[in-house]
């Protein structure tokens, strides 16, 4: 008899927690391709063509590290498209005793899996993720008594327990986040180094064709295909970060130049989230570039807050609040997706190049999705379930217990303020301060309202307006009612016409 470890696409880490006391004479590793996973949203081609490759390797690295496994590809004869169906087969074709996998990144499938037992009749062990630097249940005794969470404390008990960036109990440098000093204005010339580029192989080649037919009506170009596919390859991709962007991380952090989709960010979430990168060795390279004078304090630490700080936060949200926090509607936003979230078919250059980046590279940094594809469908009032959708498909890094918080929370303010203090809403001016997108755009960025204005500005304040109710007791805005309240009507009844004919020519 002998134990399935079952191995999921964002699980290929060797020493993920399924595998600890794996009998390699007789125990069977499952992974597979499945159908279900890879259209239960229709995922961006380039993160199904990463997954794949990068499945293919790792179950070619655990072969020959003698474990035993079977694996099942798409286009096999026998796959039956789903993780259940695939442990059933397993389970009616050898003597399997028991099942061991690791927590998924999902509710759904999570909620799945708490049925195996029952509907297999033998013992499903479900181990917990140690890959990350808290559990649920770390976090849910945090949040306790907490009416609000705020992610800057979370952050500092990370620090403290796991010892980042501390000198004794205090903060190396005497302070705990060094944002004061970060987020400059792009600067003209701006050296941005070239990113991490991997030559496909056989296996990515194959997979590569594979998406191109099995998944052509998906969203997003397949080529050019850089992804690393391996652990080797990750590691590669985290040395040129620290050794290459690093330094100017916090600097360009908010940053957005056309034509630079990379900026000075990691481009590291990929391989994070799927496992081939984990986040402590991510944080010690970055402190290892500080304390060797490589990178300063304010973008190692803001670095670092990332990972150890927003990342776990966001997935602490998720399990604690799931699975209501995937209906919450704070707003009761109704208004469809517009197709150019899909085209990029739309005079407004920011979210032009938004889109037709992400369509390409199946990536856009932070402050894109924040500020300018977020921020949209924030003051536009775009449905956060197609909002959440979109961002499920669009980007490689993306699972939902890190999506649903980011979309939920941090940008469409749908859980009334539970993960973010106040909605991130914001006018054409912070655009235009940190991007050059307006010198080429349609609209003009200085002017409030009119045909040509910039439709984040007059969508800024009728948003604040339609939403008075629900934000009036916010401090964090008071001050952006007082000074809407001394507009007079003329300027009110122009915000509120050129909102409603930009919104009425939303497809
Ligand atoms: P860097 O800027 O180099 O940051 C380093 C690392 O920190 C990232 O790799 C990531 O692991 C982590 N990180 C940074 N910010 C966050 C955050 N807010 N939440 C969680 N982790 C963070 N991140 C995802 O991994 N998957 C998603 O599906 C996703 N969806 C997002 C949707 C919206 C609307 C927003 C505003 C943010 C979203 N993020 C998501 C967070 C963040 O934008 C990405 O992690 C980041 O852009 C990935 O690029 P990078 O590796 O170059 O990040
Ligand atoms: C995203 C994804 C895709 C596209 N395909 C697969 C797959 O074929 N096999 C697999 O094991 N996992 C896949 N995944 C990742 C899963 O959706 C992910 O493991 C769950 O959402 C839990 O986080
Ligand atoms: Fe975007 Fe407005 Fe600037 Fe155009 S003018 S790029 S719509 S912020």
């Amino acid at each position: 008899m002998s134990t399935l470890r079952l191995i999921l696409a964002d699980q290929l880490s060797a020493t993920i927690s399924s595998l600890t006391g794996c009998d390699k004479s007789k125990d069977i590793i499952l992974m597979c391709e499945v159908w279900n996973e890879a259209t239960y949203v229709k995922h961006h081609k380039k993160k199904i063509a990463l997954l794949f490759s990068a499945m293919r390797h790792f179950a070619q690295e655990l072969q020959e590290n003698g474990y035993k496994v079977a694996y099942t590809k798409l286009d096999d004869a026998h796959n039956t498209g789903s993780f259940k169906s695939e442990v059933a087969r397993l389970i009616t074709k050898r003597p399997i005793q028991n099942i061991i996998v690791t927590h998924p990144g999902e509710y759904r499938v999570l909620e799945d899996m708490q049925n195996w037992e029952s509907d297999f009749n033998i013992p499903v062990e479900i181990r917990s993720d140690d890959r990350f630097l808290s559990t649920p249940q770390e976090f849910e005794q945090w949040s306790k008594n907490r009416k609000q969470l705020r992610m800057e404390f979370f952050y500092r008990e990370m620090r403290k327990k796991h010892a980042i960036l501390m000198v004794g109990d205090e903060p190396v440098g005497g302070q705990w986040n060094y944002d004061a000093d970060n987020r400059k204005p792009p600067k003209n010339g701006l050296q941005v180094p070239k990113p991490y580029v991997n030559e496909k192989d056989e296996i990515t080649v194959d997979v590569i064709k594979l998406v191109s037919e099995r998944f052509a009506d998906h969203f997003g170009d397949l080529d050019p295909f850089y992804f690393a596919v391996t652990r080797a390859q990750a590691l590669q991709a985290l040395q040129l970060f620290t050794e290459q962007r690093l330094a100017n991380y916090g600097d360009y952090q908010d940053a957005m130049v056309e034509g630079e989709p990379w900026m000075y960010h990691s481009h590291l979430s990929f391989y994070l989230n799927c496992g081939l990168l984990l986040p402590m060795e991510c944080v010690q390279a970055a402190e290892k570039a500080y304390d060797h004078q490589q990178a300063p304090l304010n973008a190692v630490e803001g670095f670092i807050r990332q990972i150890i700080g927003w990342r776990e936060y966001v997935r602490g949200i998720y399990w604690l609040k799931m699975p209501d926090y995937a209906q919450q509607n704070f707003f009761n936003a109704q208004r469809n997706l517009p197709e150019f979230y899909w085209t990029a078919e739309t005079k407004m250059n920011c979210l032009r190049q938004c889109v037709l980046e992400t369509r390409q590279n199946a990536y856009a940094h932070h402050i894109q999705r924040l500020m300018v594809l977020g921020n949209f469908a924030l003051i536009a009032g775009l449905s956060p379930a197609q909002v959440n959708e979109w961002f499920l498909i669009v980007y490689a890094d993306a699972y939902e217990w890190v999506e649903l918080p980011n979309v939920s929370g941090m940008i469409l303010f749908a859980d009334g303020g539970y993960l973010a203090s106040k909605p991130y809403a914001a006018g054409g001016n912070y655009i235009n301060k940190m991007s050059d997108y307006c010198k080429n755009c349609s609209y003009k960025v200085t002017q409030k309202n009119g045909v040509d204005a910039c439709p984040f500005n007059y969508l800024y304040w009728d948003f604040l307006a339609r939403n008075r109710d629900k934000l009036k007791s916010n401090q964090r805005i008071a001050m952006m009612y007082r000074t809407y309240d001394r507009m007079d009507n003329d300027k009110k009844q122009a915000i509120a016409y050129d909102s409603q004919q930009l919104l009425n020519s939303l497809l």
